[in-house]
């Protein structure tokens, strides 16, 4: 019996009776597949937190800092002690080319920072798209019996509001800021019939971040191995997608649903002025000068 399926309530949890006939009618809850979307006020995180502390879970997040991105580490790192799984075990993993100028951050008990060098590269389009290969041997050499989740997450953003374990699922995908009202001709996939990542106009239902994902350890392996491959065969053929990985992984959730989404609240962007339906910003990609901080 596999007990990572089992929500046991705490014996003496009290907390507000849910209504059947309240809740969020502004925003979509739950998918045509029915994956639930998580929005501010459509879950409880004291009985959340209290469902999963006996299970003694751990969580792996994936961040890169390559080249002058690293200037972003401190405060990504800063801001997940304050907000992301406070309480339980966290292992932040930096992959970076600058192993001497990672920060030094006090973490609290059961959290630890385990910095890993990957090389540096003159292209960013191929720091970013290698990121999934790199999470995929991660995951098959270090995490597989000691992680049960992964979150593989952007450096240049902020956490700003708690992000726990309603995020937890098998396969988690975050709603882009940039898309969510748009129809499928205005979401942004790859539209060249050539590339693995083709989105043809009649498919796509919602575009997803390359910035944040997630899930148990073998939804993510999967996925990064497939994104992987399939950028690697693209550019064979001379064939980048779009928006590279991200791309990509556009394709892979269209084919294989995620089991929960996460709204624009799990990644908004700060140049991006607030909607009426994001009540909280929990993490968001700080505004950057790409020409500055980028390779070439
Ligand atoms: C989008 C995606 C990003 C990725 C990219 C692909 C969001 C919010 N962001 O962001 O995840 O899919 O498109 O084009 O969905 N990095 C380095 N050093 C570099 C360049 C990149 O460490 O020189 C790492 C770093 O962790 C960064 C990530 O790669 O956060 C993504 O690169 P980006 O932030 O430049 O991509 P961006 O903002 O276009």
């Amino acid at each position: 019996y596999n007990q990572s399926f089992r929500h046991v309530a705490p014996e003496q949890q009290q907390y507000e009776k849910p209504s059947v006939v309240k809740g969020r009618t502004d925003v979509m809850t739950i998918t045509p597949w029915l994956a639930p979307v998580i929005w501010e006020g459509t879950f409880n995180p004291v009985l959340l937190d209290n469902i999963y502390r006996p299970r003694n879970i751990t969580v792996a997040a994936t961040v890169f800092a390559v080249g002058k991105y690293i200037r972003f580490l401190k405060d990504f790192l800063e801001t997940a002690e304050q907000h992301f799984f406070v309480g339980f075990n966290v292992n932040i993993y930096v992959f970076t080319d600058r192993p001497t100028e990672v920060p030094q951050i006090k973490m609290a008990a059961g959290r630890q920072l385990l910095p890993r060098l990957v090389p540096s590269s003159n292209r960013w389009q191929e720091i970013s798209a290698r990121r999934m290969q790199i999470i995929q041997k991660l995951i098959e050499d270090e995490l597989v019996d000691q992680t049960d989740y992964i979150f593989c997450l952007d450096v240049d953003s902020l956490f700003r509001a708690r992000w726990g374990t309603e995020s937890l699922g098998d396969l988690v995908a975050v709603i882009h800021p940039g898309y969510f009202k748009n129809g499928r001709d205005g979401l942004d996939y790859e539209r060249g019939p050539a590339s693995r990542a083709y989105m043809a106009p009649d498919e796509g239902d919602f575009y997803y971040c390359g910035g944040a994902f997630g899930g148990s350890l073998k939804e993510v392996r999967l996925l990064a191995k497939t994104c992987y491959e399939n950028f690697t065969a693209d550019a064979k053929e001379n064939i980048e997608a779009k928006w590279q990985e991200e791309s990509h992984l556009n394709r892979y959730m269209w084919i294989n649903k995620p089991s929960k989404l996460l709204s624009p609240e799990y990644l908004w962007q700060d140049f991006a002025p607030r909607e009426p339906e994001v009540q909280i910003i929990r993490f968001s990609g700080i505004v950057k000068n790409y020409a500055e901080i980028r390779p070439n």
